[in-house]
């Protein structure tokens, strides 16, 4: 058993972490936070991540924030479970460059819809901003299916937790009013994601 607790929401960012962890076996603990509820929002969480959102991992070091920075702190954390070529500086590079591409680009493009009062208060222009989700999703999809996803993994033939957390935010197309059939690589790449076994345990927080 590891000291190890994450927070993190069903179905949002945080669950690319829980997926890894449970990929490195990590013998972690899970705090599911209510988001609905507003639980991001009051001074027992924000006294673990200020930002007030999840996900945040618990370390024996301190709090961790940041999906992509979660992702590769788990990977060199358990390296036997092979979730990153950190022997070779260019595919890591490349693994961080999608991470970081799915993280500042696609994820902020999908909350536009959800959450587009953070950039807005008028009304038109949320209306405006969350009719521009669907074209800005497909395009940082387009960019996925094009250059990144060689297959049958993100890398190549290397699994990653790059392939995880293109996994979850795939998974927020339908919502945003968008087919993943239209990304064929995309569309399979998440079929090949819901065999694996960490992804079912994590479904069932
Ligand atoms: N840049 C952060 C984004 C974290 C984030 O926005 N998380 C969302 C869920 S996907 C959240 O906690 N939203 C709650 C809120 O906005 O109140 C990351 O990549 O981890």
């Amino acid at each position: 058993m590891s000291e190890l607790m994450l927070y993190a929401t069903p179905g949002t960012c945080a669950m690319t972490v829980h997926i890894a962890l449970l990929e490195a076996n990590a013998g972690h603990q899970v705090h599911k936070v209510n988001l609905a509820g507003g639980e991001q929002r009051t001074p027992e969480y924000l006294a673990i991540n200020p930002k007030g959102r999840v996900p945040a991992l618990v370390t024996e070091h301190g709090v961790l924030t940041e999906t992509p920075a979660l992702l590769l702190y788990v990977a060199q954390r358990f390296p036997e479970a092979h979730l990153a070529p950190l022997n070779d500086p260019f595919l890591l590079a490349r693994m961080q460059e999608v991470n970081s591409f799915l993280a500042s680009t696609v994820h902020v493009s999908h909350a536009h819809r959800p959450r587009a009062s953070r950039w807005a208060d008028d009304a038109d222009a949320i209306k405006a901003m969350q009719q521009k989700v669907p074209q800005n999703m497909r395009e940082g999809f387009a960019q996925i299916e094009e250059h990144y996803l060689t297959g049958p993994w993100v890398l190549g033939e290397r699994f990653s937790v790059a392939d995880i957390y293109l996994f979850v935010v795939a998974g927020w197309l339908e919502s945003d009013g968008v087919d993943i059939a239209e990304f064929p690589r995309v569309a399979e790449h998440f079929a090949r994601m819901q065999q694996r076994p960490s992804v079912a345990a994590a479904q069932t927080l």
